[in-house]
C-alpha cells in the first residue's frame, strides 16, 4: 500500500514535481492499473494506450501468463549474481539463442546496457579477430540515432537535448547521415573500423522507416568490408513491425541483435545481446557482467514474454492490423496531417504545423477522448498500441483519432 494515499491526479502529479528529478515531461494524466490494451487513471477513467510505453508492452498490460510466471518465480528465486549458476538460465540461453537463431546470448538489463554491452563486444572482436590496434576501433552510428542514456551511447547522439551539457564523449564514434548507403560506403572505407551499429526504423526520431533496400545494401557492404552489422532492435524487435525482428523485412541476420523492451512484457526491466560464437566469445569470465543480468526472474518472465508472442500470433496481428491503420489513417481528410508512416504497430502521424505546440494539443484532446499517445520531436504523434488490440479496437481508436483530428482547433 501507499504511504501516502494517492486519491487524485493532481496530487500524484505535486507529488512528483516536488520531490522526483524534473527529467520528464509527461502528459497530464495519472496511471493507476493497466490490462492489455487499456490503462485506466486514478479517476477510473479509461484509456488506450498507443503509447505501450514505448514498445515495452507489446503483450499488453499485466498479461495474465507473464504475471503467474513472475509471481511463481518470485516464491522460488529471484537474485543469485552471476557468482553461481541458477537453474533458470541455461533453459533461458538455450531457449532465446534457439528463438532468434543465435549460438550465444548476453543477459542484461536495460536496453542501453543491451548497447554499451554491444559496443564493447564489437570493439572487443575488432581486436581480437580484426586485429585493428588496440584503442583505434571506430563504430559507425547514424544521425538522428537513439541509442539509450549513458555517456557512452549518447557520444553518438546528434540530439542536443541528449548531449548539451554532458561532455566529454567517447572516442571511436564515427556518424553518419541515415538512409544514406553512400554515406557508409565512405565510411567504410576508412582504417579500423569494427562496427555499424544502426535502428532498423528510427523510433524516437519520429519512426523513420529507410529505403527499402537501406538495410540489406549496408549488410552488404559491411561484409565486404569485414565490419559487424549491429542491429539495435530494443524498441523495433519482438514482432512490434510486423516481423519477429525489423531486419527480417530486408531478410539479412545482423551480426549483433540487441533486444530489450517487450522482452519482459513490461514487467521489468530484461534486455539480452545476442551474436554466435566467434564474436560472442571475445568476451571472456570476468570482463563483463551485471549484478541482475541473467536473474531466475528475468530469464521465467522473459520465456514466458517470448512464448507469449508466438503463441497469440503478435508477429501477423502487428503486421496486417498496422498496414490497416495506416490504410484509414490516410483517409482523414485535414490539413493537420501531413503524413502516416510506419511498419506493423509502429507507426506515427507527422503534424502540418507552424507551432510547436499543435501536436501536444492534439495528443491532450486524444487523452480527453480516450487515447493515450505522445508527440516526439514536438510535431510527430507515435501510434504504437500493444500487438494484442483487435481490429474492433482498431476501429475504436480509429474513430477517436479521427474525431480528435477533424474537431481540433488551434
Ligand atoms: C526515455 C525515446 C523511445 C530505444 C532504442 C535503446 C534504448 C531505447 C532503439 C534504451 C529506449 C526509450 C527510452 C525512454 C523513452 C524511449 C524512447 F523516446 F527515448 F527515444 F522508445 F523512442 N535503443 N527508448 O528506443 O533502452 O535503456 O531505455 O531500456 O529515455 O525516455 P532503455
Amino acid at each position: 500500500m501507499l504511504d501516502e494515499i494517492i486519491d487524485s491526479s493532481q496530487k500524484a502529479m505535486e507529488l512528483e514535481d516536488k520531490h522526483g528529478a524534473h527529467n520528464y515531461h509527461p502528459l497530464p494524466v495519472v496511471l493507476k492499473k493497466g490490462k492489455g490494451v487499456f490503462v485506466w487513471d486514478v479517476e477510473g477513467k479509461t484509456y488506450f494506450d498507443f503509447l505501450s510505453a514505448y514498445s515495452a508492452v507489446n503483450q499488453g498490460h499485466c498479461h495474465p501468463r507473464i504475471i503467474s510466471a513472475l509471481q511463481k518465480q518470485a516464491e522460488e528465486l529471484t537474485l543469485t549474481s552471476r557468482a553461481f549458476y541458477n537453474d533458470t538460465l541455461g533453459s533461458y540461453e538455450k531457449f532465446i539463442t534457439e528463438y532468434f537463431g543465435y549460438d550465444k546470448v548476453l543477459p542484461i538489463n536495460t536496453g542501453v546496457e543491451a548497447v554499451e554491452t554491444a559496443l564493447k563486444l564489437c570493439r572487443k572482436w575488432g581486436y581480437e579477430k580484426k586485429g585493428i590496434p588496440a584503442n583505434q576501433a571506430t563504430i559507425i552510428m547514424v544521425e538522428g540515432n537513439f541509442h539509450g542514456r549513458t555517456l557512452g551511447v549518447i557520444s553518438g547522439s546528434t540530439d542536443p537535448d541528449s548531449t548539451t551539457g554532458f561532455g566529454p564523449f567517447l572516442p571511436g564514434l564515427k556518424v553518419i547521415p541515415y538512409n544514406d548507403v553512400s554515406a557508409l560506403a565512405n565510411a567504410l572505407k576508412e582504417p579500423n573500423i569494427a562496427g555499424f551499429m544502426v535502428e532498423p526504423i528510427q523510433g524516437e526520431a519520429g519512426v523513420f522507416v529507410p529505403d527499402e533496400a537501406y538495410l540489406k545494401t549496408c549488410f552488404d557492404m559491411c561484409k565486404e568490408a569485414n565490419v559487424l552489422f549491429i542491429a539495435d532492435e530494443v524498441q523495433t524487435g519482438i514482432a512490434r513491425t510486423g516481423k519477429m525482428l525489423c531486419t527480417d523485412y530486408a531478410e539479412i541476420k545482423p551480426d549483433i541483435v540487441i533486444l530489450g523492451k517487450a522482452l519482459s512484457g513490461g514487467v521489468f526491466p530484461v534486455s539480452a545481446v545476442l551474436a554466435d560464437d566467434e564474436i560472442m566469445l571475445c568476451i571472456k569470465p570476468g570482463e563483463h557482467g551485471s549484478t541482475y543480468g541473467g536473474n531466475p526472474l528475468a530469464n521465467i518472465v522473459a520465456m514466458e514474454a517470448l512464448k507469449v508472442v508466438k503463441d497469440e500470433g503478435l508477429v501477423d496481428n502487428a503486421y496486417f492490423l498496422g498496414k490497416y491503420l495506416r490504410q484509414e489513417l490516410r483517409k482523414i481528410d485535414s490539413p493537420l496531417i501531413k503524413l502516416v508512416r510506419g511498419k506493423g504497430l509502429l507507426n506515427a502521424i507527422v503534424i502540418n504545423s507552424e507551432s510547436e505546440k499543435t501536436a501536444w494539443n492534439i495528443c491532450l484532446k486524444l487523452r480527453d477522448n480516450g487515447l493515450l499517445a505522445k508527440p516526439t520531436h514536438s510535431y510527430i504523434i507515435r501510434l504504437a498500441p500493444p500487438l494484442v488490440i483487435t481490429k474492433k479496437q482498431i476501429d475504436e481508436c480509429i474513430a477517436i483519432i479521427k474525431k480528435t483530428i477533424l474537431e481540433y482547433a488551434e
